[in-house]
């Protein structure tokens, strides 16, 4: 009979997609609750996708104790190059920026309905959590308002920030995912959290805090808002067959 191994360390890793953040990349690692995260079994790995970057984001994130990994420029690029490079057999992925905008320590909180079985995908809600003063300008704040409406409504789907940049997801359900993902640039959450609804994954949100980021943005709210409409659009009648890549 086969011998069950009850005490089997799970895996977590943490992405951080990076371009030119030597500034908060560092702070976000060390923020990480690694020793809270071992307590509950989780072994972590740190995984920095970086792109392009001009300044020592790589050489600040290997310090801090990260395995880096190039992609091409655009965050959904290096978002989709970074599941290429998750170890097999991790249990859970979370995701968030480098920037230090995000609360590392507020995984804890996205991580346990995954750990306790509860859904497949966790959802930082910004517009449901805390937003500091200065970190979200007031076009943005409407823009994040205006796309999360439309994803309600259209898609059926009860998340409430969907421009977030904080996720938590079960391994093998990013990988399902990932096989999928089209957007180079700043479109990637809309296409990730409508495909996800598409795919009848079970998402839910917690609430988050979001601060002040560290070094200067890469986001262009006109045209990366166009971009994210037209991911919304596109994906109203995909399906997961449909746009099959292989694999
Ligand atoms: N690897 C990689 N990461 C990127 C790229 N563009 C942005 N990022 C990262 O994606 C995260 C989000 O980008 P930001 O520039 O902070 O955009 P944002 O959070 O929407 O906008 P702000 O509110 O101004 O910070 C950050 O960690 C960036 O370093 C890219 O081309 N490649
Ligand atoms: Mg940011």
């Amino acid at each position: 009979m086969k011998k069950l191994n009850l005490n089997k360390e799970k895996k977590l890793t943490v992405m951080i997609p990076c371009h030119n953040e030597e500034k908060g990349v560092g702070k976000v690692i060390a923020k990480i609750p690694t020793k809270r995260l071992n307590a509950l079994g989780y072994k972590v790995e740190v995984l920095v996708v970086n792109s392009a970057s001009k300044d020592r984001t790589v050489e600040v994130a290997q310090k801090a104790g990260a395995r880096v990994v190039n992609a091409p420029i655009g965050k959904g690029a290096a978002i989709q190059t970074g599941i290429k490079h998750i170890s097999p057999g991790t249990d859970i992925v979370v995701m968030l920026d480098g920037d230090d905008t995000y609360d590392p320590k507020e995984m804890l909180r996205m991580i346990e309905p995954l750990d306790t079985g509860f859904c497949e995908v966790v959802i930082g809600s910004r517009l449901a959590g805390k937003i500091s003063q200065g970190s979200m300008t007031s076009f943005n704040r409407a823009g994040n308002w205006f796309f999360t409406f439309l994803v309600r409504n259209w898609y059926h789907e009860n998340v409430t920030d969907v421009c977030t940049g904080y996720f938590a997801w079960k391994g093998s359900v990013l990988q399902n995912l990932g096989k999928y993902l089209e957007s180079n640039g700043f479109s990637i959450e809309m296409e990730m959290i409508t495909k996800m609804a598409r795919m009848n994954m079970d998402i839910y949100s917690v609430p988050i805090s979001y601060k002040k980021r560290a070094g200067d943005s890469n986001l262009k709210p006109l045209g990366d808002g166009k971009k994210i409409l037209h991911a919304w659009c596109r994906n109203l009648y995909w399906k997961p067959y449909a746009r099959h890549k292989g694999g």
